[in-house]
């Protein structure tokens, strides 16, 4: 089934009586219909959408007037014309639009298969490219799921296992080759990298994204909201981001609105407060730095002109305390 396709609807009438069309949801509509809305009264020089939506299908049809939307399902950009009340543009997940030359009487109408949830939806451009890097798009039925596990999304790479007792929320998403272990709870607003291990006992909140690589150590906390209360809700939780190849020992506790940077190590049994800086070793309560680690984890030691060149070839320079390789 097309990502993005135009659908015909019948028009019941003639010229002289006028028409009529219907709308049912799997029927003409591929989907059970939850929400319908419009859009109105958009000045011609606006555009707006500017963004993807994970799991959410909807069908567009200009009743009135015409307008123009640009899709990207992350590999081609087409635009459609939009102009007549009998015809629907079916657009899936994962795809990037942009709704623009709204005439002066348009009314767009939008049948959705799913209730409103700003969860659901992709504002990010960057971000919506990096889903496609992880190559997320494809249908991919490639996966293992233990018979034991409750995943409820489908949004997952090839290669990955989901081990017994873990619980994946509808619009997570789980990169390629990930070994997700026994008791894992991984929450909606959730984007997990390539080759990702994640340890028993680790609960995963909204707002947490990992990059590829990360290695998660058993029973691992993530916190999402710094001052929480029972039954207050932030409108959006804080992200926590965790980059490509960092490793986090078991049982340490990781503050939200922070940001690990890529290949740090983190203790078991840290508590990290504050954003922590590529290739540190940090340890205790809270987390200070001790060092410095080699993408392969050795040790680096740097010379007195600030140079490190690690048993595996790679070399580092160090300034103002902070690590780079030298490439
Ligand atoms: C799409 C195009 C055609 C709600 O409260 N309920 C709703 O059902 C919707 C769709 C939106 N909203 C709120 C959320 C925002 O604060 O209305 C505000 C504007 O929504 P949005 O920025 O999503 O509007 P558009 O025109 O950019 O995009 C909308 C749909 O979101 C999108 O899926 O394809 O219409």
């Amino acid at each position: 089934m097309e990502k993005i396709r135009f659908i015909d609807l019948d028009r019941i009438g003639s010229k002289n009586i006028g028409y009529l069309t219907s709308l049912e949801g799997n029927k003409n509509i591929p989907f059970n219909i939850n929400r319908v809305y419009y859009i109105y009264d958009v000045p011609r020089d606006i555009k707006r959408g500017f963004h993807a939506h994970k799991n959410l299908e909807q069908v567009l049809i200009c009743v009135s007037g015409s307008v123009k939307v640009k899709c990207f399902d992350g590999k081609e950009e087409k635009i459609y014309s939009l102009n007549k009340p009998n015809e629907g543009l079916y657009i899936g997940p994962m795809v990037w639009r942009e709704i623009y030359d709204y005439s002066e009487n348009t009314v767009l109408m939008v049948l959705a298969s799913e209730l409103y949830n700003e969860d659901d939806y992709i504002r990010d451009y960057d971000e919506f490219v990096k889903l496609y890097n992880l190559g997320l798009n494809i249908d991919c039925k490639d996966y293992f799921i233990h018979q034991n596990a409750i995943v409820d999304t489908d949004k997952i790479g090839k290669n990955t296992r989901i081990w017994a007792f873990s619980h994946l929320f509808k619009n997570s998403i789980i990169g390629e080759n990930c070994n997700i272990c026994e008791h894992v709870l991984v929450e909606n607003d959730v984007i997990i990298g390539n080759n990702v291990t994640i340890k028993s006992g680790v609960y995963i909140w909204d707002g947490v994204r990992i990059g590829d690589n990360v290695f998660i150590g058993p029973s691992v906390s993530f916190i999402n909201d710094r001052n929480p209360r029972s039954k207050v809700y932030p409108e959006k939780f804080k992200n926590t981001v965790i980059e490509q190849g960092v490793s986090i020992g078991a049982n340490s506790t990781i503050m939200c609105d922070i940001s690990i940077g890529r290949y740090a190590t983190i203790g078991a049994g840290s508590v990290v407060l504050k954003d922590i800086l590529p290739y540190e070793i940090v340890v205790g309560n809270p987390a200070r730095v001790i060092g410095y680690n080699c993408r392969c984890t050795k040790k680096l030691i740097f010379d007195y002109e600030n140079i490190s060149v690690c048993e595996c070839g790679l070399k580092y320079t160090i300034i103002d305390n902070i690590v780079q390789e030298v490439i």
